[in-house]
């Protein structure tokens, strides 16, 4: 989101709905010639001229009329789309079901979950390591689905930490958080994941440019000390271990978004910068002074030729890359020490500087890979790049200048066309099956419709309210499955039943199949969704495990028989080797645990049916439950501070019996000599 959570200049007054057509005309006329302060004040006009919230808005509040039966998905049929949002500053992943809005599971990645007892239980804590330590929260903003040949192949969602600059990797078959890699040299890794046409790469731009390397210097050093790394991270085609495979350094600006090259412009990769400026202070006015930013191009082939060939600087860094293995149920971590790093004004010919109006937030590469379109979000007319004329501006060095030995491209020379919107405060572009191109625009709280090629504009539909990101399905790839678009908007207001000052941020999901956007459903969703991506369920459903084969569980803890239940200690650390099946834990009754004992309950879930976890938790554990999947182990250390009787249940109802499915831990004082014993049944 532009400006962060809840701060945008524009939103300061912003009442919800300003999107009505009479002022709107009144800006395309002045909306070219205006310079920042006119942008502001012209805005503030809009903001008073804007319609007020009504309750339903438009009638039905906009929904085309018989939009419940096309969202209606009957009891015991399925969705027919997966859409994975981010949860911005939940940090964590959201499935849905589209069309019916369906939440279908939130998936832990930055942020731990006593839900799940992610980041609480031994296993999962390593993938929250990083060179600050453990991290048990982040920003994620732009899921991306893995590609093959450009087209979402169903196996990977790779997501961006902004905070604490990170990449992660989510299995689509088991619908878990399997791998998180830190970003050095990085601060705020917002121009990410944004995979390459077969999933190469994914890329980590930095959005704060930070010294380079990190050290204590003065702010005001900023132009001469400061650098943006730009991150490839090759990713194994089998595993999908990720790698970081070189930076390239750039000049200190703001690198906020990303795409890839695909079809003529595959092997490049784009990202948009703001703060050319290069200010340090209040960039809400300082960073808007120039024309034009710049997107910044980079030939990533070009990149692997050079750190083949030597070119790249092995510079030393410290980062942490953690892996979860399905086998051992455990993830592990690993400190990296060194990174490659290319300077561009060494390697000719792989970055270049294209030009473009006024503070770019997004841009986004057409289905062909000919058209790049810039988000200018200070800019009224968005305008879109040609691949191929940016190529032969390079042949014809058809330079303005050069940055830091990058060459500045001539804009006249590589822009395509321009779309007049006559909306508001551009920022992101999706595209249909059909040649059509739609970009939200955040201040006129709109989509608009609009031929790629042509620039003419066709449609535009109102968004309730203040639109950021929007997904097409498919809709950043070589062969977008169009039928359907979701706005993720900034403000909800009177859209649901009000919940106190804080409301869920609303999404809204539209059908584009015919001419006209139709306005379908209204759905909550978790945390702030930057960013979603949809795929055919067809393409994910067939792979989704069911559960985990024990006889594959190799957890160095595991009990894969309740005749190998057992507690063992060794001095103060006492290990309980425990399982579960409908009803009953073993052992269920354990005495001889001591204050200040360290025990760790090592917990195999023996079932191996679907959809049959059990869960563990023990009174006074000040981390979370485990909820322990058929098959899997999970391990939960429990620190007992006080004498007395210690009941343990399961929290997840997994049977008729459920309920009887606890047990006991008797502790006694530091010290005392009460016998190691454990048992379940009769059998002492
Ligand atoms: Cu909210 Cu992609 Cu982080 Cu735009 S970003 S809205
Ligand atoms: Cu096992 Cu409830």
């Amino acid at each position: 989101m532009v400006g962060g959570r809840r701060s945008a200049v524009i939103l300061k007054n912003q009442e919800p709905g300003t999107r009505n057509q009479e002022p709107r005309t009144k800006y395309q006329s002045t909306m070219h010639k205006m310079r920042k302060s006119i942008f502001l004040s012209l805005l503030s006009v809009a903001l008073i001229f804007g319609c007020q919230p009504r309750h339903g808005g438009l009638a039905g509040g906009g929904a085309a009329p018989d939009a419940a039966s096309r969202v209606y998905v009957a009891p015991g049929e399925l969705d027919e789309f997966y859409a994975f949002f981010s949860g911005g500053f939940s940090g964590q992943l959201s499935v849905y079901g589209l069309p019916s809005g369906r939440l279908l599971k939130i998936i832990p990645v930055f942020s731990v979950d006593g839900e799940k007892g992610y980041g609480f239980n031994e296993e999962t804590k390593p993938l929250l390591e990083t060179s600050f330590g453990f991290i048990p929260w982040d920003d994620a903003h732009h899921p991306q689905l893995s590609h093959t040949n450009g087209i979402p192949d169903g196996r990977w969602v790779f997501i961006n930490g902004n905070n604490t600059p990170r990449v992660a990797r989510i299995d689509l078959t088991t619908f878990e958080t399997v791998e998180i890699i830190e970003i050095p040299n990085s601060g705020g890794n917002h121009s990410s994941p944004y995979a390459t046409e077969n999933t190469e790469y994914v890329v980590a731009g930095t959005r704060f440019s930070v010294p380079f390397p990190q050290q204590d210097v003065p702010i005001s050093s900023y132009k001469e000390t400061f650098k943006g790394a730009l991150s490839f991270i090759s990713v194994d085609p089998k595993t999908g271990h990720m790698e970081l495979a070189f930076q390239v350094l750039l000049p200190a600006f703001n690198y906020d978004l990303a795409r890839a090259g695909k079809g003529k412009s595959h092997g490049w990769s784009f990202f948009t910068s703001y703060n050319v400026e290069q200010a340090h202070t209040l960039l809400e006015v300082n960073a808007s002074q120039y024309d034009k930013d710049f997107i910044a191009a980079v030939n990533w082939k070009k990149a692997e030729e050079y750190v083949k060939a030597g070119k790249a600087k092995e510079m030393p860094a410290s980062y942490f890359h953690n892996i979860y293995d399905d086998n051992s149920h455990m993830a592990t971590s690993k400190e990296m020490k060194t990174v490659k790093v290319l300077i561009p004004s060494e390697c000719p010919d792989m970055v270049y500087f294209l030009p473009t109006p006024k503070s770019p937030h997004g841009v986004d590469v057409d289905p062909t890979g000919e058209y790049i379109v810039g988000a200018g979000k200070l800019s009224a007319d968005m305008s879109v790049h040609s691949f191929s004329k940016i190529i032969k501006a390079i042949e014809n060095e058809a330079f303005e200048t050069h940055i830091d030995g990058i060459p500045v491209l001539k804009y006249e020379e590589i822009v395509a066309g321009i779309v007049s919107s006559g909306g508001l405060g551009p920022l992101h572009t999706e595209f249909d099956d059909n040649g059509y191109a739609y970009t939200t625009f955040f201040i006129s709280s709109e989509i608009v419709k609009w031929k790629v090629g042509t620039w003419e504009v066709v449609d535009r539909a109102p968004c309730y309210y203040s639109v950021g990101h929007l997904m097409i399905p498919g809709g950043d790839s070589k062969k977008p499955f169009g039928k359907y678009m979701v706005a993720m908007n900034k403000i909800t207001k009177d859209r649901y039943l009000p919940t106190g000052p804080e409301l869920n941020h609303s999404a809204q999901l539209y059908d584009i199949s015919g001419t006209k956007i139709q306005l379908l459903l209204d759905f909550p969703t978790v945390g702030e969704p930057h960013y979603a991506q949809a795929i055919p369920a067809h393409l994910v459903a067939p792979n989704s495990k069911k559960y985990f084969n024990l006889e594959d569980n190799v957890h160095p803890h595991v009990t894969k028989k309740e005749s190998d239940t057992r507690v063992v200690r060794e001095g103060n650390l006492v290990r309980v080797y425990m399982t579960t099946i409908r009803s009953h834990f073993a052992p269920d009754n354990i005495e001889g645990i001591r204050v200040g004992d360290k025990v760790y309950f090592h917990v195999t879930n023996l079932e191996q049916d679907w959809d049959v976890p059990h869960g563990f938790a023990v009174m006074g554990a000040r981390n979370a439950e485990l909820l322990i999947m058929p098959g899997q182990t999970e391990t939960l250390l429990w620190e007992p501070d006080r004498p007395g009787m210690f009941p343990f249940y399961c929290t997840d109802f997994c049977s008729a019996l459920h309920q009887e499915m606890q047990g006991y831990v008797r502790v006694s004082p530091k010290g005392a000599d009460t016998p190691l014993k454990w048992w379940v049944g009769n059998h002492e």
